[in-house]
């Protein structure tokens, strides 16, 4: 049976066909690109959890499929959680990674070591066309580098340093990040709920 990724995002569908297929999930995985004719839905929700619902729901409804949803960020400590449901958009260009991956160093130029503490989120949802629902979480722990390092990843991959790692996520392969990452712990968690779902 076919599920909808519900994302345009080209970083995270590339994660989820990886994270989703090593958790044994055999669907046809299919990103929103495939449904051009359906409008974005707009993020009104003011949480990860909310959001990520917001997108499920909406690719559920128009295509009749069922469809999951990420909506994910870095929350830094010292700027109270942001730039939070904020970090796609957080220079004011939605999607440019390294402007908004810049404005945040420059915000953060003169905190040092000890108060640098983030972390990313993901909440993982699926939405069913009967309005059937389910949401979780996952998050990664670490540090804010004053530097980017590495080329993997997307967005502020550069600049997060896992707890426990003396690399970025950026600088870990692919399969090393996802098996850690706020991500690979929220979808790994959703597989059982799709899997007792749609089968
Ligand atoms: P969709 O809504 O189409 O899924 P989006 O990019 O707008 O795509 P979000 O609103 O969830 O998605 O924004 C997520 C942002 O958070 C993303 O642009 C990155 O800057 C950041 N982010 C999320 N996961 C990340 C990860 O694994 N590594 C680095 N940055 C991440
Ligand atoms: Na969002």
């Amino acid at each position: 049976t076919r599920l909808i990724l519900a994302t345009r995002n080209a970083g995270k569908i590339t994660e989820l066909h990886a994270i989703l297929a090593d958790a044994g999930l055999h669907h046809d995985l299919v990103g929103a690109d495939a449904y051009p004719e359906i409008p974005d839905v707009k993020e009104t929700g003011v949480t990860f959890a909310e959001n990520a619902l917001l997108k499920a729901h909406a690719m559920a409804r128009a295509t009749g499929l069922p469809a999951v949803a990420d909506d994910s960020g870095l929350a830094v400590d010292v700027l109270g959680g942001a730039p939070g449901i904020f970090s796609a958009r957080w220079s004011g260009t939605h999607g440019d990674d390294t402007a908004n991956l810049n404005l945040l160093l420059a915000q953060l130029a003169d905190i040092d070591a000890p108060h640098r503490t983030a972390h990313f989120a993901c909440a993982a949802a699926l939405a069913l066309p009967d309005g059937t629902e389910h949401v979780v979480e996952g998050r990664l722990q670490g540090t804010l580098r004053h530097t980017p390092a590495g080329t993997n990843g997307f967005g502020y991959d550069p600049i997060l340093q896992p707890d426990g790692y003396a690399v970025t996520c950026a600088e870990l392969t692919p399969a090393e990040k996802n098996a850690i990452s706020h991500r690979g712990k929220a979808f790994r968690a959703l597989v059982p709920v799709v899997r007792e779902l749609l089968g």
